[in-house]
């Protein structure tokens, strides 16, 4: 027991994200963060406490979130540890009332994922849209980073069309396809403006050259996006690694599978 049945639920599913992602080998060192808006899991103990850090600026006004509490991947954290440890490598945070600061309220202090500016901001559009989205990840994988280093992938829409292609379940289960970043220094807020640009076609945005982001209702749905991308995005390299281009799906397929799924 950490906290609370419900929370601890949260708790155990980001732990098992997190060794997916290593075992994935998309999580080198400290590569990676998971972070979860737990504001209905927290209960009086926790929303009482104390916190046990001065207020830390966030590096923007984010209003939609104010008051609310999240787990994250500490900064500097490996997954492979959270995994094992989540509240020793990750952090228990709550937004200040001007949602431009926020405080440490967990029992250790473990300053939050370098990436907080575009998690915060993808958490502060999920509530403005009201989707209950609660999850935001990010990723290193190795075979769709691999992609992004191809311009011809980095035009609108070619990278999604392809990966669509490869395998029916990558229409149907990944049904807005990939939004395309372009690449920003890590933890920057340009990046965190560049990705929420994106979000609003999409599920899962490529940061060119370095790595995925998804959202999601949980940690689990948010990591299946990138999951079924990066099968497709395997199926391709092995075709072309076979010394063949794969043909893929024809565009009456995949309009057939939209039709079926109602996507
Ligand atoms: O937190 O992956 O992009 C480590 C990273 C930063
Ligand atoms: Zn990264």
């Amino acid at each position: 027991m950490y906290y609370n049945d419900k929370l601890d639920k949260v708790i155990n599913e980001i732990a098992e994200v997190a060794g997916y992602l290593w075992e994935k080998g998309w999580a080198e060192r400290n590569g990676g963060n998971i972070t979860v808006n737990i504001t209905n899991e927290i209960d009086d103990t926790l929303r009482t406490k104390t916190p046990i850090s001065d207020r830390i600026a966030i590096g923007e006004v984010l209003p939609n979130i104010k008051g609310m509490f999240f787990f994250c991947k500490g900064t500097n954290k490996r997954m492979r540890d959270l995994a094992r440890h989540p509240l020793d490598n990750g952090s228990i945070i709550r937004i200040c009332n001007d949602g431009a600061h926020y405080e440490i309220i967990a029992d250790k202090p473990v300053k939050p994922t370098s990436e907080l500016p575009a998690h915060l901001s993808m958490h502060n559009l999920m509530v403005e849209r009201g989707t209950g989205y609660k999850a935001a990840i990010h990723t290193h994988p190795i075979d769709l980073v691999a992609m992004s280093h191809n311009p011809v992938f980095l035009e609108k829409d070619v990278l999604s069309k392809l990966l669509w292609s490869m395998i029916p379940e990558t229409r149907a289960f990944c049904p807005k396809g990939i939004g395309i970043a372009s690449y920003e220094l890590p933890g920057s807020l340009t990046l965190a403006k560049s990705t929420i640009a994106q979000l609003n076609e999409y599920d899962v945005v490529m940061w060119e050259k370095h790595g995925v982001c998804a959202i999601g209702p949980d940690i689990l749905e948010a990591f299946d996006q990138i999951d079924v991308l990066s099968k497709a995005a395997q199926i391709y390299l092995t075709a072309r690694s076979m010394q063949f281009i794969p043909t893929g799906m024809s565009d009456e397929q995949l309009q057939e599978l939209k039709e079926v799924f109602k996507l």
